[in-house]
């Protein structure tokens, strides 16, 4: 892998950290590129009683010199304020695991005698190092004039219609609404519906959308099973607390149509002015593949979606066995949200973003942000100049 990262750190424990290897060089980073992005995983209508105590920042304490990657790990930190109520504090025992929740199976794994180190590590807080992480992904996207965004498509029953509306629209509007859906009434909906849920002292799932505008053609490959682009974004995203689907494109609908209605045709178009305007390039008019054609990108938006439970704490009581007791019981009350769905969509972007630059360095090799810049200038498009073909019979497998 040439960019990878670990997260560390425990839900109340004093701090949670993170690695982030093989950035490359010249990067201009500030903490505040990255603080921006947590304190949009901390809104979102739904969340827990935890938002308010923290105020998530970060700490860079390596990799990063005179405000410009080195090349080095970059190393991050991002202190737990609620620590300091959980610091040298004689915790009740945890026995009664919740369905849904790692209670259960970290107990079994890992043989712990109470149920609470399997919460201190499975919990969503760990997602603060990812979105910090996913930070400067995004970042260094950027600076390829790659931008990755993402909203909520639904939650619970209420599903939303985008129609034509623009991504970048989608993106803009999706900010300015705390349950981060572009479109109303649906937002109003899904607000109503979320209300209706911590009243009734429940949890909701939903739908997000994450999209990359601008990719280049060609990052992912189909030459080995875990090199293709979809597989990757579908581990990352999957591999979020409480994701439990992934689709790219309109897999599931298409599942359902025939071949000539789930493709996206292609046909020939000038290039847009400035890019070369007279050039003709293969376009294409829909993009039900979502940006991916054998396991490499094609240059549409790269459209990936996301289905999230609802999460297991529930302040309603749940079936389950009491460990300790042995009896069947029920569930205690912990702080959770109801519905992280809106706050999820930073975190998913994060994934997505780290797997877009894993990719992008690499296509394109090198070490610095100088040696990168013009290669990707020169990467190969879909037009007919970059496609040259020799028009000749050849002899298979001699
Ligand atoms: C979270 C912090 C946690 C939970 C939530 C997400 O804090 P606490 O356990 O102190 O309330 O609110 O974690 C979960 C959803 C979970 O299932 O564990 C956060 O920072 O996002």
């Amino acid at each position: 892998m040439t960019l990878r990262f670990l997260t560390a750190g425990e839900s109340h424990g004093p701090s949670l950290t993170a690695i982030l290897d093989g950035m490359p060089a010249g990067l201009a980073i500030t903490p505040e590129v990255i603080n921006q992005e947590l304190a949009r995983r901390q809104k979102g209508y739904g969340a827990g009683g935890r938002m308010k105590i923290e105020k998530d920042t970060v700490q860079i304490l390596g990799g990063v010199l005179a405000g410009e990657t080195t090349g080095a790990p970059i190393a991050l930190l991002v202190q737990n304020d609620d620590h300091l109520k959980w610091k040298g504090r004689a915790i009740e025992p945890m026995t009664a695991p919740r369905p849904g929740h790692a209670d259960l199976t970290g107990a079994v794994k890992y043989g712990y005698k109470d149920l609470r180190p399997a919460l201190e590590r499975a919990s969503a807080r760990e997602t603060t190092m990812r979105v910090a992480v996913g930070a400067i992904c995004k970042h260094f996207l950027a600076q390829f004039g790659i931008l990755v965004g993402g909203y909520v498509s639904a939650i619970g029953e209420i599903t939303a219609d985008f129609g034509d509306m623009p991504y970048e629209e989608r993106f803009a509007r999706a900010e300015e609404s705390d349950v981060r859906c572009p479109i109303e009434p649906y937002a109003s909906q899904m607000r109503a519906e979320i209300e209706k849920t911590i009243h009734g002292k429940n949890t909701l799932g939903g739908v997000l959308e994450i999209v990359v505008l601008n990719p280049p053609v060609g990052l992912g490959s189909f030459a080995q099973w875990d090199k293709r682009l979809e597989a990757k974004l579908a581990m990352a995203v999957m591999s979020v607390q409480a994701i439990k689907g992934v689709e790219v494109g309109d897999a599931f609908a298409n599942a359902r149509l025939p071949g000539t209605q789930a493709h996206d045709a292609m046909r020939l178009s000038p290039l847009p002015e400035g890019e070369g305007a007279g050039v003709r390039a293969v376009t294409r008019h829909t993009n039900r593949a979502g940006g991916t054609e054998g396991g490499v990108s094609n240059g549409q938006p790269i459209v990936v979606r996301a289905a999230m439970k609802p999460i297991a704490t529930t302040l309603l009581p749940q079936p389950t066995v009491d460990l300790a007791s042995g009896a069947e019981s029920s569930t205690r009350y912990e702080r959770s949200d109801f519905c992280p769905v809106p706050r999820a969509v930073p975190i998913l972007e994060a994934m997505v973003a780290f797997v877009l630059a894993e990719a992008l360095i690499e296509k394109l090799g090198g070490d610095s942000m100088n040696e990168m810049k013009p290669r990707f200038e020169s990467l190969r498009k879909a037009t007919l100049d970059d496609l040259q073909m020799d028009n000749t019979p050849h002899i298979f497998w001699e």
